[in-house]
């Protein structure tokens, strides 16, 4: 039952299982595995696919004839053993180039080769089959604004998007673009910090229906934002792409944990939004094995996310069918058809019917929700006495 398989649409990033845990004060604790190893790896294990940055399969320093092999190879990998390569990105902040931006950065040199790299890197993904590609702006931001950039970041982030989308049209790649917020980290500020102004710069540009979310669990949550309901804004606006699961804790740097290794309840929410909405895309652990950790450790936490995902998908179904929790919630939910009808649907006759509505105050002031109760039986529900 809780076995992962190709029909869950679990997918790994390579740097993911292959991060070979460096962090900005301690070296490397593991060797480095090919990417050709990891598909067979992650294939063994039921996932559905892999995910890569241009630089994680073709060394940036590789030739024309070194890149060929090395993609032939990866595709050959692929296809033995039936994994597929679902999302693609562009690595646009290791390269000390990219120290203040990449698409933002105020060197229209920079710029311009931000918009090379990732065309390159579209032609990499789109050879291997992807369907979605994604643009974290790690570098897009700032530690001082004495450069004024802000305003004019904005301005050539949108210009940049507008260049790729018409690139992905003309080449015919049909790319899904999924744009992955963060608040902080590797800059000070990062443009665009949350789901909710991502959206509102979405809306902005050329071909809006072409862009959507790449949301992740740590971002909102580092920020100690509430990620359940930045995901449900998503998936409200329509922009659910993808979707990167990892854990957190609140007010830290970036930890990329196992997915529920911290936050089950919310972990748990957020599964139980995903599966009731009808999302259908990837469900990529962003996340990494704990630095402590060997080769084993490695594959132990990417089981672990794909696992604990089943659990918390089966408790989701278990909450659905639980009848005191259902009784619960219809409760929570009070209907009055009259009101609702007078309520939706703009007439000059609703509205002074409304107006003229006598409420009954006392009332609704004095009834309780039952959240209490509702709560507790979630939390019992997860324990696993229910
Ligand atoms: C990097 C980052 C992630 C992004 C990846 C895509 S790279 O690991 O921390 O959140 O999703 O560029
Ligand atoms: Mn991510
Ligand atoms: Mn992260």
């Amino acid at each position: 039952m809780y076995t992962p398989k190709p029909e869950h649409k679990f997918t790994f990033g390579l740097w993911t299982v292959g991060n070979p845990g460096r962090d900005p004060f301690g070296e490397p604790t593991r060797t480095k595995l090919s990417p050709t190893y990891i598909v067979q790896k992650l294939a063994e294990l039921g996932a559905y696919g892999v995910n890569l940055h241009d630089n994680d399969l073709v060394p940036s320093d590789a030739g024309a004839s070194e890149r060929d092999r090395i993609v032939k190879e990866f595709k050959q990998a692929l296809s033995d053993y039936g994994l597929k390569l679902v999302m693609a990105t562009t690595n646009l902040f290791g390269d000390p180039v990219f120290k203040d931006g990449a698409f933002t950065s105020a060197d229209a040199r920079v710029r311009a080769y931000a918009l090379h790299k990732t065309m390159h890197a579209m032609d990499l993904g789109a050879e291997l089959g992807a369907e979605f590609y994604v643009f974290w702006g790690g570098r897009e931001g700032a530690e001082v604004d004495a450069g004024m950039n802000t305003l004019d970041g904005l301005a050539r982030l949108r210009e940049a998007l507008n260049f790729l989308c018409e690139y992905n049209r003309d080449q015919g790649y049909n790319f899904k673009f999924a744009l992955e917020p963060k608040p902080n980290e590797p800059r000070g500020d990062i443009y665009l910090p949350v789901v909710g102004a991502m959206l509102g710069f979405i809306a902005t540009l050329d071909h809006p229906e072409m862009v959507g979310l790449n949301p992740e669990f740590a971002h909102e949550t580092m920020a100690g934002l509430n990620f359940v309901h930045a995901v449900a804004q998503a998936i409200d606006a329509g922009k659910l792409f993808h979707i990167d699961l990892n854990d957190q804790k609140i007010g830290r740097f970036d930890q990329d944990l196992r997915f529920g290794a911290e936050n089950l309840k919310s972990a748990f929410f957020l599964v139980k939004l995903l599966e009731d909405s009808g999302y259908a895309g990837p469900r990529h652990f962003d996340a990494h094995a704990l630095r402590t950790e060997d080769e084993a450790g490695v594959w132990e936490f990417a089981k672990g996310c794909m696992r604990t995902y089943l659990i918390l998908k089966e408790k989701a179904a278990r909450f659905n069918a639980d009848p005191e929790i259902q009784a619960l919630l219809a409760a929570y939910k009070v209907r009055d058809i009259a009101l609702e009808t007078l309520s939706k649907g703009y007439t000059r006759d609703k509205a002074a019917a409304l107006k003229a509505h006598l409420f009954d105050l006392p009332a609704l002031r004095r009834r309780g929700p039952g959240l209490e109760r509702l709560d507790q039986l979630t939390v019992e529900l997860l324990l696993g006495v229910r």
